[in-house]
């Protein structure tokens, strides 16, 4: 396959500064009739060939100004149409009409159909599967659409921009022209025709301009797009409040679609769903459901400025709408929620997908130099160490001038495809500093290491530090750069609160936060009264693998007393995996673990003090997963000593507070009705949390079967149905339970996939065998993303002892089922595969039977470029 290159970027010989759009819909020949103006740019030779892309394309005619093309005049191929001799003039039109099969397209890219709702997915590479075009983020064009469908299937006819006219049409057809006054990529073009129901709402802008606001989905689920709703209208009011960004056209519409495979889309005013981000109730969805359905609804709206008015100038500038649109999708939940209980979540988010990533094969830059396949770039490093990156810009210049960099940004670069040097130096010009070496954040892969060290003289009342950052090796980068690593600090003092210091190399310390510039660097701290304690990358201030030389004594005061809540989680955190990682050692000789009591006290302690958020309290008495420890472990990993240890401490902090925790548990008990509210959804979280523990500690699967069947809602009936997956291997409970939601659900897709979920991430090595059985049930399906995320895609990622069993046999049926989807859709195989990523941490015997499976893949006939890009860096 081809390799592309930064380096190699050239702008386009051609504009298309408008694009009219005939599409003639029908599920078997869809008809499209593509008229683009096309201009030569200025300087560029008039016997330069234009070659547009295409995607698996059947040209059915082509026209010069008006002229049928003669057949010298150009070459069509499947994937590109090249014309050789074009007019003399500067701009001339192009009739182009191909054909496709939406109904035949299985890839979900291109114009594709959603249980019989015609839809589009264009980024990255999807609109030249639609027509010939030049399919590349920095053509912009201004779009008019009109489509004509079937009236009965398809009274519904949406795409981009603001609608014009209707009408009916012979053969019980009609017809929708819509105009997009803003011009913009191929990859925001989005099309919706189908039968769906519309809940319509307002919004008004700081500008005055009206909105109306569409949620288009399936019908009788409109009663689900409540919160979507509210989600959308809290997201146009922050960007107004936050960034002084209003709304632009006249409509805003979101379409759900039960297909699709990732998220959601940001088409320029008609954002297209995976359902799953969209609909919610009490009865069906999780307090995670609620929250991801608000983050989600918020980012799309947020690419309306950082991505649609300012899109990439080419796909290796991919992070600059992600990793901007992330960091203001988090800072949106941080202000509408709890900004501390945020910050952790996140930084989970990042430590779970984005560290593994980074210190395995697949490592690569924020902003990639190469690629071969680019939707395999739709990574945990582009969107969130690329949040990270933008969040660091924020701590270096301080909120005022973000701000003014972000004002700068928009006034500069609306627009415009621009690129990640563009985005930089406005915060260099908007604050006046240099930011070069911060720019290695962006172009260095690999997760750095910062190791501190700190020494305290009680006769000079001295602090000193030691910091030393090192990076290391990713695939291609053998040697890196010094970074800026920005780490936000406190000395914590005997009664818990932060003590004053005098930084003595006042160069690298400002406004509490340390400034590594160098690989070394030797602090000195003045005026410090008595032995602080050091609390280093306050908030997560850099994205950075930390270790401070301290005791345990230290990390104990820390994990009770640090002002910063964020540092607070981490070093009872990082104790936690300590002693995890100690027990998982004993476990595999054999030998029982003991638990420190400090710890387990610890936990008691923090479960009952009613001065901490509930949520808060839950994420603290969350145990590291069993892939965080094993991550933390780095080598020679075996998952069933890992699982062992987990367990046994689990039990030990249960079992140490059993009462205490049965009170809490009892006293959390609400019969306030549901709201989903980040403060209710924390009292839940802590009270699933607890019943856990006693789950654990007692054995007793009678407290979790009663929660199961009392439950108001879906979050505690699906957290009781986890615990008793996980806790009560093969009790009679568990197995009711389960054929109970099965009876209640099982004509609810959304919600069955919890079901598919929570027993393919059940530990144990007959996971393997309840998998490959479940992929027989009636409602799974190989062709649906959702199904097979819900059930292969936990398996692969949150049954760490099941996928990888001693034996081999995760493996096999894993590989089994990527071949069968990668060929019909090679970007969600490709995506599932990635799940083998960190084979070389494993113990022997598991390494050498994933490096079997991945030679078994890499060697499969015709593997489709997605694939093969994923199982040849993964073995590389
Ligand atoms: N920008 C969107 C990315 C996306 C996508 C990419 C490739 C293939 C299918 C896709 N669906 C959505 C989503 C986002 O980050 O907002
Ligand atoms: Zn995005």
């Amino acid at each position: 396959g081809q390799v592309f290159k930064l380096e190699d970027y050239r702008p386009s010989d051609f504009r298309i500064p408008a694009t009219e759009l005939t599409f003639d819909l029908a599920p078997e020949r869809t008809l499209v009739t593509a008229e683009l103006t096309i201009e030569r740019q200025p300087g560029v030779a008039a016997k330069t060939p234009l070659v547009l892309d295409g995607d698996g394309l059947t040209l059915v005619s082509l026209a010069i100004d008006g002229e049928a093309a003669g057949a010298a005049s150009f070459r069509a191929t499947p994937d590109s149409l090249t014309l050789r001799s074009l007019p003399a003039a500067r701009s001339f039109r192009l009739t182009i009409v191909t054909e496709i099969a939406p109904a035949e397209n299985a890839a979900l890219m291109g114009l594709y159909l959603s249980n019989s709702v015609y839809c589009t997915q264009c980024e990255a590479e999807g609109f030249r599967r639609i027509t010939y075009f030049l399919d590349r983020p920095d053509v912009l064009s201004v779009y008019t659409v009109r489509i004509e469908a079937d009236l009965k299937t398809a009274p519904l006819l949406l795409s981009n921009g603001n609608p014009g006219e209707t009408g009916e049409l012979n053969g019980g057809r009609h017809f929708a022209v819509w105009h997009d006054p803003f011009p913009k990529p191929s990859y925001l073009f989005a099309l919706v025709a189908g039968d769906l129901a519309t809940v319509s709402d307002s919004f008004e802008t700081m500008e005055g301009r009206k909105v109306a606001l569409g949620i288009h989905v399936e019908h009788g689920k409109q009663d689900r797009t409540t919160y979507a709703m509210d989600a959308l209208k809290r997201s146009m009011k922050w960007d107004e409040e936050r960034f002084g960004r209003a709304y632009d056209l006249d409509v805003f519409n979101i379409v759900a679609v039960s297909d699709f495979n990732m998220g959601a889309m940001e088409n320029k005013g008609l954002n297209i769903f995976n359902d799953k981000y969209v609909l919610a109730d009490p009865e069906t969805a999780t307090d995670t459901d609620f929250a991801n359905i608000e983050a989600i609804i918020a980012h799309e709206y947020f690419h309306n400025w950082t991505g649609n008015r300012i899109t990439c100038r080419d796909w290796f500038q991919l992070c600059l709408k992600e990793g901007l649109t992330v960091y203001r999708d988090q800072e949106f939940t941080a202000d509408q929620r709890s900004r501390a209980v945020e910050r952790i979540g996140d930084v989970r988010t990042l430590k779970g997908h984005q560290f593994p990533e980074d210190q395995g094969p697949l490592a690569h830059p924020v902003r990639p130099r190469r690629y071969r396949e680019i939707n395999n770039f739709y990574t945990a490093t582009v969107y969130e160490k690329g949040a990270e990156v933008v969040r660091m810009i924020q701590a270096l210049l301080g909120p005022d001038l973000f701000r003014a960099g972000m004002d700068l940004y928009f006034e500069r670069h609306d627009g415009e495809a621009a690129t990640v040097e563009e985005f930089v130096k406005v915060f260099e010009d908007a604050a006046g500093r240099d930011l070069s070496q911060f720019f290695l954040w962006y172009q260095q892969a690999g997760t750095p290491n910062v190791t501190a060290k700190a020494r305290y003289d009680e006769g000079a009342r001295v602090l000193a530090i030691d910091i030393e950052q090192s990076i290391p090796p990713t695939p291609g980068e053998s040697r890196k750069k010094v970074m800026h690593i920005p780490l936000a600090f406190g000395l914590v003092g005997p009664d818990g609160s932060d003590m004053d210091w005098k930084a003595v190399d006042g160069a690298s310390v400002e406004n509490g936060v340390i400034h590594l510039r160098k690989r070394k660097h030797a602090l000195r701290f003045s005026g410090v009264s008595e032995r602080p304690r050091l609390s280093l990358n306050r908030g997560f201030s850099a994205p950075v693998t930390l270790s401070v030389e301290e005791n345990r004594a230290d990390r104990i005061f820390l994990a009770r007393h640090d002002g910063d809540l964020f540092c607070r989680w981490q070093a009872l955190n990082t104790l936690m995996v300590e002693v995890l990682i100690a027990a998982a050692n004993l476990c595999r000789d054999g030998r029982p673990p003991d638990f420190p009591a400090d710890l387990v006290a610890l936990c008691g302690d923090i479960a009952a003090d009613e001065s901490l958020e509930p949520a808060f309290r839950a994420l603290a008495l969350t145990l590291p997963a069993e892939a965080d420890i094993a991550r933390e472990m780095g080598s020679n990993i075996d998952p069933d000593a890992i699982l062992a240890a987990r367990t046994l401490l689990a039990e030990a902090i249960g079992s140490a507070h059993a009462q205490a925790f049965a009170a809490l548990y009892g006293a959390l008990d609400s019969k306030a009705p549901f709201t989903p509210d980040s403060g209710s959804a924390g009292r839940r979280a802590l009270r699933n949390i607890i019943l856990d523990y006693l789950a654990v500690s007692s054995g007793e699967a009678s407290l979790a079967a009663r929660q199961y069947a009392d439950a108001s809602n879906m979050t505690d009936r699906a957290a009781a149905l986890t615990v008793l997956a996980t806790r009560h291997g093969e009790s009679t409970d568990k197995a009711e339970a389960f054929a109970d939601f099965e009876r209640r659900y099982r004509t609810d897709a959304l919600v069955l996939d919890k079901w598919f979920q929570i027993q393919a991430a059940a530990p144990g090595p007959a996971a393997v065998e309840t998998v490959r059985a479940l992929g027989e049930h009636p409602a799974f399906s190989l062709t649906n993303p959702n199904r097979l995320r819900a059930l292969v895609g936990t398996f692969s990622t949150a049954n760490q002892t099941g996928f990888h069993r001693a034996d081999g046999e995760g493996y096999r049926f894993f590989a089994e089922i990527v071949l069968q989807v990668e060929k019909k859709n090679p970007q969600v195989a490709a995506r599932l595969a990635t799940a083998l990523r960190s084979w070389r941490s494993l113990e022997p015997g598991r390494k050498a039977l994933a490096r079997e499976v991945l030679l078994r893949m890499s060697s499969a006939e015709n593997l489709s470029a997605d694939l093969r890009d994923i199982v040849d860096r993964t073995l590389a």
